[in-house]
């Protein structure tokens, strides 16, 4: 009987792992106007009395809003290709929709799917809050003077809801509905910043209520960031 010696090479595999979480990347930069700033007239909030009382001054459309140097802000930018495909769970934390003065603060917003959403009315009179939401359910709620706060989630992806008052015209707003927590608003500096990402290749979107759309594609190196800038421009017609 011949044995047979199976020589066991026994192999201890050293494997280092970098412990060290992947060092995540960042996007971020400034929205700007470019060409002439039109003349806005002032928003006539006569309709109502109550909520011409809380204005010292007239009070400016909320469509375009720009700081120094022709900062823009409520530019919506978000991340459209790229993302790692997970589930990423919403905030338990409200975000919040306050109506106060009769005009939406913020004008336009970002949340995620199942978010809760606080709708406030602290104006003392009537608003009416009406989702004009295409993918998501449409939702048309009263909110009387005693009606301080209700909450709502949407609970599908869609950008953007168009929020508006049914009692107020002036009154619209925006909310962006997201299935991921890669997105910002530009400020009135026209700043935003876009927050643990990991290294890759992405798409960037820019939204603007009135001036349009506008993509970039980036590339993250880890623990990188990239900076860009959208220039917006009155559209042509
Ligand atoms: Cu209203």
């Amino acid at each position: 009987m011949s044995t047979r010696n199976i020589p066991i090479l026994l192999t201890t595999i050293f494997a280092v792992m970098v412990t060290t979480s992947a060092q995540a990347a960042t996007i971020k930069g400034k929205a700007i106007y470019e060409g002439t700033v039109p003349k806005l007239r002032p928003i006539k909030m006569d309709a109502d009395p109550i909520c011409l009382t809380k204005h010292a001054d007239p009070v400016s459309p909320d469509f375009l809003v720009l700081g120094e140097g022709n900062t823009l802000a409520n530019v919506f930018v978000r991340v459209i290709s790229g993302v790692p495909k997970k589930a990423y769970p919403a905030p338990a934390e409200a975000a919040v929709l306050d109506q106060q003065g009769c005009l939406y603060h913020p004008h336009v917003m970002g949340v995620m799917v199942n978010q809760p959403i606080d709708i406030l009315n602290p104006d003392g009179t009537l608003h009416n809050v009406h989702a004009v939401a295409e993918v998501n359910d449409e939702f048309n709620i009263a909110m009387p003077k005693f009606r301080k706060k209700i909450t709502r989630t949407f609970d599908k992806p869609e950008v953007m809801v168009k929020m508006k008052c049914d009692v107020h015209p002036w009154m619209n707003g925006f909310i962006a509905v997201m299935e991921h927590p890669y997105f910002d608003v530009s400020e009135t500096t026209g700043e935003f910043s876009i927050e643990n990402l990991p290294a890759g290749m992405y798409e960037v979107e820019a939204w603007h209520e009135k001036l349009g759309t506008q993509k970039v594609k980036v590339s993250l190196t880890e623990g990188g960031t990239e900076e860009l800038t959208f220039t917006f421009s009155k559209p042509q017609n």
